[in-house]
């Protein structure tokens, strides 16, 4: 089991409506829904098909799937049932691929695999998974109350997954402001149907494998199902599209019926698919997302892309049992992608259900961050924008031949004047559509150094003869990989591979082609400030000497009491566990804050004499920032300049924003920086990593 591999897992796509006479199955996609028989079929090809797991065969074997440690799994019993049965090996495909068929050959329940068979080959009469259409009809129309929220039925281990689409009392198709009365309610003269529709229902059949059951269903109605039946909903409210579909249908039933003298019955399905711009568009879904492919669904006339993406970005290290796709990329930058949709982290309890949809505000805020980035493109200028079909002179095309991974999207924007509106958008289409990833701008004062993930198992020997095919002048992968990695020293600026300033750009060809294919990352600078107990000695002696100047005059202070200077470092270890819980408040009674304490346990406290961590500087307490202002003007003496870049600096010191990013977006010089960490090197603790 793995979700960070692409698998759909669509068995097939229904449009079930209902009119005043009640629910029916106007089309479904494929045309043979009557049992799992697509994929045996396919298991007879050779060894590479596997295409019941609904993947994309030829795109991924052509990677190679990556599966971690092989061994691990090379005693097991293979059970195409069991949850581990496709971490495997390719030559433990041939037998998993019989072992399924022969499962599917058993007859399951009450269905009836062969007749159905039969039966449906014959005509669109069939049965849908050995159930009669009207039959499942009638679970598939889901009353008003039920409708437009997510709908979800499992029968004999298939689910029936959708997002039911009702119209509203007023007779329009969105809740919307009052205004909205459909705005064309189309001649009277139509028939019947049109009229009558009161509920659309796009039902995906999905069979995931159990252990991914939930997973992959949240991916589907997430990225899919709800999006695509939400623009239905708008075409069908807006021009009737749905409704206009269907008699349309009616009319090229009655016609084939007129012509055919009502024998040539099995023919429909193939003329809805041809004439029925909706069939055609439910046919060309299930085609695109069961291969996870991206569908690009002609919506009366405007096009518009749907896909579950696929899972090539990381932001920490998958275990080493669960496979992935050869060539991800690993960096804590991705985490900047979390929230615009455009990638897949692999967290679908992050996707609420059909109310999370329209996440523009969100999008474009986080796209934001991004602009500070550069852009990779995966292919050559040209290739993308032929495959992408998109006019050579356009602005779009325009954009992508300007594209340089070592020049910030915000900086590539503003040197050729472009709108950043426009960019976004571009850019976003770039990294949906899997042509482009972003990441930090190259440079060669940066740090990079081979991936853990690095597909050198899957693809090192083929990517050893391309890479030296590309860059036929300069060492070899495995070499460059090497100098990357030095064995005893830690990582190096790429610059210091570099032998002169002539090879300077062919090696920043060759690292752009490096971390495309997935070989390597960027290092990146985390820090915290640490608090010596020497700083928290003279800090609390000060506190002291003011408590007693306070006391002369007043009555004691209630920082003195309550913030006493270690505890307060105890608490800040208890935010270490528990990983940014809100510090304990300063009115905390000691014994409370001691009864937490205990709670946590002993060994991790920092003892009296023992430093502590200032894990968010943003959140600083009173005595944390004077704890700051000790280093800052007594024990380092920092002077105007470095103070003000100090505080600067201070909010990335929470070891979750690299020095790298702040290089990015303050206005901070490398020097500026280096003057800083070097005053306040005794203060701070270093983590490296992507
Ligand atoms: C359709 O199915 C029904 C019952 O399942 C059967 O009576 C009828 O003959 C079938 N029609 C065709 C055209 O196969
Ligand atoms: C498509 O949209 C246009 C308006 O944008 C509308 O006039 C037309 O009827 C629609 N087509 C269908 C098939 O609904
Ligand atoms: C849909 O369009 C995108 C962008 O042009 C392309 O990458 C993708 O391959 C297309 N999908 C199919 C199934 O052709
Ligand atoms: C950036 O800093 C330099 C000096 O460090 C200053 O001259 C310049 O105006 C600053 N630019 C911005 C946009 O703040
Ligand atoms: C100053 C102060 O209140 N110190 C307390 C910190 O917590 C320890 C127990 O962990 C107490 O013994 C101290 O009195």
């Amino acid at each position: 089991m793995s979700f960070n591999l692409p698998n759909p897992g669509l068995f097939g796509i229904l449009l079930v409506i209902s009119t005043h006479s009640g629910p029916l199955l106007v089309y479904n996609y494929p045309q043979d829904l009557s049992e799992d028989t697509q994929s045996a079929e396919s298991s007879d090809d050779d060894d590479l098909s596997y295409e019941d797991k609904s993947v994309d065969q030829e795109e991924i074997y052509e990677a190679g799937y990556s599966y971690g440690n092989e061994d691990q799994y090379k005693h097991n019993e293979w059970d195409s049932r069991h949850l581990n049965y496709y971490m495997g090996t390719k030559k433990d495909l041939l037998p998993y691929l019989e072992d399924q068929e022969n499962n599917r050959r058993i007859p399951k329940g009450n269905q009836k695999p062969t007749k159905a068979k039969e039966k449906s080959k014959s005509s669109n009469n069939g049965t849908i998974l050995g159930m009669e259409p009207a039959y499942l009809c009638e679970m598939l129309a889901p009353p008003k109350s039920m409708c437009n929220s997510r709908f979800e039925i499992t029968i004999d281990d298939r689910i029936f997954l959708g997002l039911p689409i009702h119209k509203m009392d007023d007779g329009s198709w969105r809740p919307l402001k009052k205004k909205g009365r459909p705005s064309k309610d189309v001649s009277e003269s139509t028939p019947k149907v049109k009229e009558n529709l009161i509920m659309f229902h796009l039902v995906f059949i999905l069979n995931p494998p159990i252990m991914e059951r939930n997973y992959r269903i949240d991916e589907m109605f997430h990225y899919v199902i709800s999006r695509l039946s939400l623009v239905l909903r708008f075409e069908q409210h807006k021009t009737s599209y749905i409704s206009n579909q269907l008699r349309l249908m009616i009319a090229l039933r009655e016609e084939s019926d007129s012509n055919s003298g009502g024998s040539d019955v099995s023919n429909f399905h193939s003329i809805f698919t041809e004439k029925s711009s909706l069939c055609k568009l439910i046919s060309v879904c299930y085609t695109a997302i069961s291969k996870s492919k991206i569908a690009n669904l002609s919506i009366n006339g405007t096009l518009r892309s749907f896909q579950i993406p696929i899972k090539t970005e990381f932001h920490s290290l998958p275990e080493t049992s669960v496979p992935y796709l050869p060539g991800s990329y690993l960096s804590s930058t991705t985490n900047l992608l979390l929230n615009t949709g455009l990638i897949n982290v692999g967290q679908t309890s992050r996707y609420g259900h059909a109310g999370s949809l329209l996440e523009n505000d969100e999008t474009s805020s986080s796209l934001d961050d991004i602009m500070h980035l550069a852009l990779l493109l995966l292919y050559e200028p040209d290739k993308i924008i032929r495959d992408i079909v998109i006019d050579p002179e356009s602005k779009f095309a325009n954009f992508i031949y300007l594209i340089n991974p070592t020049v910030s999207i915000l900086k590539l924007a503003s040197d050729h004047k472009m709108d950043l509106k426009e960019v976004k958008s571009f850019l976003s289409h770039l990294i949906y559509w899997r042509r482009a990833r972003v990441m930090q701008p190259i440079n060669t004062r940066s740090v990079y150094t081979v991936s853990p993930m690095a597909p050198i198992l899957q693809k090192a020997f083929e990517d050893i003869a391309k890479f030296s095919e590309i860059f036929p002048t300069l060492p070899s992968l495995t070499h460059f990989l090497k100098q990357l990695s030095p064995q005893f020293i830690k990582p190096q600026q790429f610059a210091s591979i570099i032998p002169s300033r002539d090879h300077r750009s062919s090696y920043l060809d060759a690292l752009g082609w490096l971390i495309r294919n997935g070989y390597v990352i960027q290092l990146q600078t985390f820090i915290w400030l640490k608090i010596s107990p020497k700083v928290k000695l003279r800090v609390e002696e000060d506190l002291e000497n003011e408590a007693t100047l306070t006391k002369k005059r007043s009555q004691g202070s209630k920082i003195v009491t309550v913030g006493g200077t270690d505890n307060t470092s105890k608490v800040q270890s208890k935010d270490a566990i528990t990983g940014g819980e809100e510090l304990v408040q300063r009115d905390d009674t000691i014994e409370a804050l001691q009864k937490r304490l205990t709670a946590i346990g002993p060994s991790i406290l920092f003892g009296e004499e023992e430093e502590s961590i200032i894990l968010d500087p943003g959140r600083a307490t009173t005595l944390e920032r004077k704890w700051i202002n000790r280093i800052i003007f007594e024990e380092c003496k920092l002077t105007h300049e470095l103070t003000t870049t100090f505080y600067k600096l201070l909010k990335y010191m929470n070891g979750k924003s690299s020095l790298e990013m702040l290089l990015l977006k303050e206005n901070i010089s490398r020097n500026e920086l280096r003057r800083l960490l070097f005053e306040i090197e005794d203060h701070i603790i270093t983590v490296r990593h992507w």
